[in-house]
């Protein structure tokens, strides 16, 4: 028995707020989960520290799959955003724990590696189309084998994915809502133009990706899909908001551009009929707001009954020991499809000391025993909390529209 004896959340702010859970065993053996859910950081802190913690003392944290349904079964009101990401910290930190115990990278306790690196997706963006590409060229001279393209849309003073810094992208800018204006028919006009230059001036060995950020109708996004077709996109994301699972019957009848979708979803009953009806073809759902690595893996073995394949978020908001996280279930995971990286900064990784590393393209976790990565206590308290927000979105008439 490896007895749990501690445990504890650090919320900090290197650049951005990141809720940490931290466990300790009885012989000093420690795991780390990253519980950050954007904008919301506090509520999942205090469900970890007043509800989940006092339950975890003296458990073993050997029991993964028994504290996972203890936590999931025994609080009653299932699933949402803060109770899964309160029940992913505690999964994450236990198979870090497990890990560093078998003195193990987590990948080998996973079923070993499945490939040699885990293929990640930039994220360039761009007020124009040519600050986009230029931003494009720059991942692809690093080795980069897919990029993601946002851009910003004539007419729009802002918009998703679109950022001053080029290299670092985050959306939560500001202690109250920022209120973004949205038009779908510019941003119509715009999306196949920028996808059209992008295959000029990028050619086609790159695999381009596209977020629409849950924005359209289903027949709009049917529409995009089919003109975006002539330019052979590696995925179309989050092209409705993603609630209704039935939409994607909509836009799968009217495109053969392959759809992504789940970042905001929390557990397998989100994914299950978009999975079991074929109408996706990644699933983009994370270890941090699915419930963590045992639940995130039940979500792939379900996708890979249908062809579905992996495609995690990897946002800025998702720390490096979500990142970490990722790493080992992407390497180990058979219908492993791609990975998205937003780089953190370098705040950031100081705060999160990591084994994970990039290369042509890939990125590797490592081989360091457990998840290979830890918290700077010390240095994340120097980087207190920060109330900050994601933007808001209006239609150009004040409706409140989706962001
Ligand atoms: C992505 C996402 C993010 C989200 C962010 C919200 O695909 O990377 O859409 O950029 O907007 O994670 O917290
Ligand atoms: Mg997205």
């Amino acid at each position: 028995m490896l007895k749990i004896a501690a445990a504890r959340t650090v919320v900090t702010s290197p650049g951005r707020n990141f809720v940490t859970l931290k466990i300790e065993t009885q012989d000093g053996l420690t795991g780390v989960g990253d519980a950050t859910l954007n904008g919301r950081e506090l509520a999942v802190a205090s469900y970890l520290s007043d509800h989940v913690i006092p339950c975890l003392i003296g458990r073993d944290a050997h029991q993964i799959e028994d504290i996972w349904q203890y936590l999931y079964k025994g609080a009653y009101w299932r699933r949402g955003p803060v109770t899964m990401s309160a029940i992913a910290a505690v999964d994450m930190a236990l198979w870090d724990i497990k890990a560093k115990a078998a003195g193990m990278p987590l990948y080998q306790l996973l079923g070993g590696a499945s490939r040699t690196g885990v293929m990640v997706y930039g994220h360039a963006n761009g007020e124009t189309v040519e600050e986009t590409l230029a931003a494009a060229r720059d991942y692809v001279a690093q080795g980069y084998k897919a990029v993601r393209l946002q851009s910003g849309v004539p007419g729009l003073t802002s918009t998703y994915g679109v950022s001053k810094d080029k290299l670092f992208y985050e959306p939560a800018d500001a202690d109250l809502p920022t209120e973004n204006v949205w038009s779908t028919s510019k941003y119509l006009r715009a999306a196949p133009a920028l996808f059209a230059a992008a295959r000029e001036a990028l050619g086609w060995d790159v695999h381009l990706l596209h977020d629409v950020h849950h924005r359209l109708t289903p027949i709009d996004a049917g529409r995009l899909g089919k003109d975006l077709e002539p330019y052979r996109l590696f995925w179309m994301e989050d092209a409705t908001p993603a609630e209704n699972p039935e939409a994607f019957r909509i836009i799968r009848q009217h495109t053969t551009t392959p759809l992504a979708v789940g970042e905001v979803f929390n557990s397998i009953w989100d994914c299950k009929q978009l999975i079991e009806e074929q109408l996706i073809d990644y699933i983009r759902a994370t270890v941090t707001h699915a419930g963590g690595i045992t639940h995130l893996r039940r979500i792939a073995s379900l996708a890979a009954l249908y062809n579905v394949r992996t495609g995690c978020h990897g946002a800025t908001d998702l720390s490096p020991v979500s990142m970490a996280a990722a790493l080992h279930f992407g390497l180990s995971v058979p219908n492993f499809g791609i990975q998205e990286y937003m780089r953190h900064t370098a705040e950031t990784d100081a705060v999160f000391p990591h084994a994970y590393s990039f290369d042509d393209g890939y990125l590797h976790p490592g081989e360091a025993p457990g998840l290979g990565v830890d918290i700077d206590e010390a240095l994340a308290a120097k980087h207190p909390y920060r109330r900050a927000y994601l933007p808001v979105n209006r239609l150009e008439d004040g409706s409140m529209h989706d962001w």
